[in-house]
């Protein structure tokens, strides 16, 4: 979901590029007590968390969410999976969050995913990968409306934003 862009007016930066992204923390992550380890990750690196849930998607839920796959032969075990206990929905905002998010996360195959990112940290199977994150704009606001209300996403100031953005 791309925000603003940046432009400078009378002395000041204002940023313009914000955007926001769907996040979440598959069953595996929250069984193997990783929530905070995920969004202390995202908090240090200097995100704003705009909005939070715990929920048992449902298979509806999760056959939309990974309708793009739907031919694939892993769907029918990714949608069980992914509705099978509790994801933790989220959406994080910033400049270019999409792509810096996909970075934190790390690649989709564990065995590929850099030692630092979540997933070369903490998985080893593909098919328990811990995390989901948004992979461009139109899939970012997509699935943040699918996931979340517009009552839901908390519209707030980080009270220290001038040392994180110039
Ligand atoms: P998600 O969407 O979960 O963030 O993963 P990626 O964006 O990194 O990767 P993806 O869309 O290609 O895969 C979606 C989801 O399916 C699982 N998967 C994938 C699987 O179980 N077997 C497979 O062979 C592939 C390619 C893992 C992530």
């Amino acid at each position: 979901m791309l925000l603003e862009r940046r432009i400078y007016i009378k002395n000041f930066f204002i940023y313009m590029n914000q955007e926001r992204t769907f996040i979440a923390i598959k069953p595996d992550g929250v069984q193997r007590g990783l929530i905070s380890e995920i969004i202390g990750r995202f908090e240090k690196k200097g995100f704003k968390l705009v909005a939070l849930k715990q929920l048992i998607p449902t298979k509806e839920l999760a056959e939309k969410h990974y309708g793009i796959h739907k031919e694939r032969p892993f769907f029918a075990n990714l949608v069980d999976f992914i509705s099978s206990g509790p994801v933790v929905a989220m959406v994080w905002e910033g400049p270019d969050v999409i792509l810096s998010a996909r970075k934190l996360i790390g690649a989709t195959k564990p065995s590929e995913s850099e030692p630092g990112t979540i997933r070369g940290d903490f998985a080893i199977d593909i098919g328990r990968n811990i995390i989901h994150g948004s992979d461009g704009e139109d899939t970012a606001n997509f699935e943040i409306n699918l996931w979340f209300d517009e009552n839901d996403l908390c519209d707030w100031k980080v009270s220290d934003n001038q040392w994180r953005i110039e």
